[in-house]
Parts: structure tokens; sequence; C-alpha cells
């Protein structure tokens, strides 16, 4: 038995990918780095690696997590610039025992030092976005804070292992420095191959405040299965979130056990993809829940 999930229509043709992997056999991390990249590379895609939104001095700052559910690795790299791959750098990071989470100039500097690919990540495209949005602010009171779905995916291969990862522009607009739930192990991603994987998007000042991935892989833990874990970690919380905070923004998780069943609770509609030995790579649509 394998099986992967991913966000969003964007992971699409990497999570076609990473099928490949693990229909032959590929490793759990392999696979999940494999969505990842492909999504990274695509400068179609405005709010995950080259071609990302920048932040609101026009500059690129990216987030990325990547976790080995076997043996806790857990690596993160946050506000790293110049980077093709951020998820590549996660991963690498998470072979490291100490300093396995970098951020800022430590980020980058680690990926220059190691001999991954840089690049200046702003394409004329999201530069001409970010000038029309800085315009457009300056006019009237417009939320500044639009375009940004990151991607997110959980793994299971062959052999029972998992993993789990996550890579994000975060923000269009955001302030530097500002990082997201995306890097945060538990709240962007989470994963134990004795159990399963949970992955977030949405606004990450409100996934962070209720740990989220690691909220639905604890429930898994208890028994319930990923749909279970899912509406019963989320849809609480969002109400929570509303009579506690006010308001809650736009929240969508994905989870996967190690028997490769499957779950999402989202209070946004929001695509999603799933392939497993069983079933081809198909791209669902989530309607804001909870189901009544
Ligand atoms: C963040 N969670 O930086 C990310 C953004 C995202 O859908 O997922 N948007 O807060």
């Amino acid at each position: 038995m394998w099986a992967t999930i991913s966000t969003w229509q964007m992971s699409y043709e990497g999570l076609r990918e990473a099928s490949k992997v693990l229909s032959n056999s590929g490793k759990a991390g392999d696979a999940v780095e494999t969505l990842i990249l492909d999504v990274e590379a695509n400068p179609a895609y405005k709010s995950v690696g080259f071609g990302g939104l920048p932040n609101e001095e026009g500059i690129v700052e990216m987030d990325a997590g990547f976790m080995d559910g076997d043996t806790f690795a857990q690596g993160s790299v946050a506000g790293i610039q110049n980077v093709l791959h951020a998820i590549s750098v996660a991963r690498a990071l998470s072979h490291e025992h100490y300093n396995s989470f970098r951020v800022g100039a430590g980020a980058t500097k680690y990926a220059e030092l190691n001999g991954f690919d840089m690049t200046n990540m702003l394409t004329e495209s999201a530069k001409t976005e970010w000038m029309e949005k800085v315009k457009t602010l300056q006019v009237d009171t417009a939320h500044p804070y639009d375009g940004h779905d990151t991607v997110g995916a959980v793994t299971l291969d062959q052999s029972g292992s998992m993993a789990a990862a996550t890579s994000t522009s975060g923000l269009f607009m955001k302030k530097a420095g500002r990082i997201g739930d995306s890097p945060l192990s538990g709240s962007g991603f989470y994963v134990d191959s004795e159990v399963g994987g949970a992955a977030a998007t949405g606004l990450g000042e409100d996934i962070m405040k209720g740990c989220l991935s690691y909220e639905i892989v604890r429930r898994m833990k208890e028994g319930l299965s990923p749909q279970e874990a899912s509406d019963q970690s989320v849809y609480p919380f969002v109400e929570k979130l509303k009579n506690r905070y006010g308001k809650a923004a736009e929240i969508s998780l994905i989870a996967l056990n190690n028997q490769g069943d499957w779950g999402v609770a989202t209070n946004v509609e929001f695509t999603f993809n799933v392939a497993t030995s069983n079933q081809k790579p198909q791209m669902f649509i989530a309607h804001p829940g909870p189901k009544q």
C-alpha cells in the first residue's frame, strides 16, 4: 500500500510525480520532496517557490518544513531568500540534530554554503503584481493579504514509512520577517509513521493558535479516522476562535493515516489531490464544513 495527499490544484502534477516514486517502491521522504519541488519550480504558482509573490518590501521570503515520520527528523527554513528549492534546504536541515530550523540570513547562508541552487526568486510578473498592489494600497484601504496558497503534502510508502512537508512564499505583502505556520512542526505539518500525518494551508496566524496538524495526528492516534480527526480538530477550533478572538480566517487541513485512508477539513472552498495504490491521482474540491 502507498498513498499521498496534497493541497491545492497547483500540486496535482507534483502528486503525479510523487505517485511514480511511491509506486516504484521509492521512499516517502523522496516522494514528498519530489511533489514539492515540482510546485516550487513552476513560476505560474504565485504562492510557492520561484515566482512567489513578495513581502511588502518587494522581497520574496520563503518558508518550508520537512518531517520524517520514522525518525521524527525535522528541518525547517523561514524567511529564506534567493533559494530555488526551500524544501530541499529544509530536508537537508532535518538531518542535523542541532540548528535544524534556520531563519533569514542564517538560512540563506546555509543554502549557499551547502551548494543549493541560488537564484533571484522575484519574477517580472510577480514584481509587476507587487507594484500594482503597492499602488492600490496607497489609494484605498484594500486588504493587503491575498494570493496565498501553501503546498503541503503527506506521503506513505510501501514499507509503511511516512513523511510530510510544506513550502510557501507566505502571505503576499506580509511584513518583512513575518513567518506563518508552514515551517512550524505541529502547526503547518506533522507526521508519525505509527499513526499518520497532516498538513495545513490558510492563514498561518490562526492555524498556529491551534497546532492543528499535531491535533489531527493526536486524534488519529486515539483511534479516529483521518476524516473524523480532521473534523474534530478543525471545526470546533474555528468556532473557538470565533468565540474567543472574534473571527477565524481561512483554514484547511489534509490528513493521511498509515493505512492510506485520508481526510480533509476546511472552512473555505479548497482543492486537494489524492493518489493511492488503489486510486489514480485525482483532484477533489472540498466545500466549507462541517458537513451537516
Ligand atoms: C502562511 N499558511 O504563511 C501560509 C499561507 C497559506 O494558503 O497557506 N495560504 O500563513
